[in-house]
């Protein structure tokens, strides 16, 4: 099995890495409200650290189609003790935010890594600080925010109008000073993407490489895996009910050689991982 190996932060190469998602939001679409109390949430993040997460991704923003942004200081409310508390035990942190208010203070509360779904888009100071801190950034694909989001979903060309609108997004990166290294791409399924457009760049994942970046493939429990093979007019699968087909996601990425998969259930997506690692090393390593 010859696949491109996953370089990027953090990662000797040898694997995809697993980002474990936390969300502490009252109205996220894949598990909201169940870690919402600040020790629900680092006590799930420790279950997904010891479940094998690489990394924890930890937001206060709900950013599922239609949502209302919080109040910046109800954003730290959320985010900041659990950063706290997950990054003072060990786990290495992301944060998961728009705001770089909200970047600097998590960074500050021992958070290694930002990830920003507008790629420095939202808030102009995002890129200058990502850059002043030298911490690895990732930037997704992202045409605007959540409340209208889904009527931007037109394209002519989905691969190449997003890989466009990246490499934009990387460009602004590196003048702002993010070196190379530090900076991941994304390309933001679900974001401004009908079930069509997130096929089209799960199926085109080597175009989005192309553009010289590691990646961070994010499918994990989004609408477009509760309708997979359902018939017509059938109810979608509920988000709890996407695992599996959410590991199979992850391996398609990895087989692409993604730097990371972003996903709420760990567990099985690791074990999927595995299986790849094990017939790659069974294959010489290639
Ligand atoms: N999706 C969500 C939140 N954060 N970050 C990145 N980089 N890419 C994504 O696709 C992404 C993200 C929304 O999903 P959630 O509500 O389950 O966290």
């Amino acid at each position: 099995m010859t696949t491109p190996r996953p370089t990027g932060p953090f990662s000797d190469g040898s694997r995809t890495l697993v980002m474990g998602v936390v969300n502490v939001t009252p109205d996220s679409f894949s598990d909201g409200g169940r870690w919402f109390e600040p020790e629900a949430a680092v006590e799930h993040g420790r279950a997904l650290t010891t479940e094998g997460a690489d990394l924890l991704d930890v937001g206060g923003e709900s950013t599922r189609p239609g949502a209302v942004r919080p109040p910046v200081a109800e954003e730290l409310r959320r985010v900041i003790p659990v950063v706290e508390a997950l990054a003072a035990s060990g786990v290495r942190v992301s944060v998961d935010t728009m705001r770089a208010e909200v970047a600097e203070r998590a960074l500050a509360a021992g958070a290694v890594m930002v990830n920003d779904v507008s790629g420095g888009l939202a808030d102009p100071e995002m890129l200058p600080l990502v850059a002043a801190h030298a911490v690895p950034f990732i930037a997704m694909h992202w045409r605007g925010h959540s409340a209208d989001m889904q009527q931007r979903a037109a394209y002519g060309e989905v691969v190449a109008d997003v890989c466009r609108e990246l490499a934009h997004r990387r460009d602004a990166a590196l003048i702002a000073g993010v070196a190379p290294q530090r900076l991941v791409l994304d390309p933001g399924l679900g974001f401004a993407k009908l079930a069509a457009h997130n096929w089209a760049l799960t199926a085109h994942l080597a175009a989005v490489a192309a553009l010289g970046q590691p990646l961070l493939y994010a499918a994990s429990r989004k609408a477009f895996l509760g309708v997979v093979g359902r018939p017509d007019g059938a109810a979608p699968r509920g988000a709890a009910e996407r695992d599996v087909a959410t590991a199979a996601t992850s391996v398609l990425a990895a087989l692409a050689g993604v730097w990371a998969v972003r996903v709420h259930d760990v567990r099985s997506t690791r074990d999927a991982l595995d299986v790849v690692e094990a017939t790659r090393s069974a294959g010489g390593g290639a």
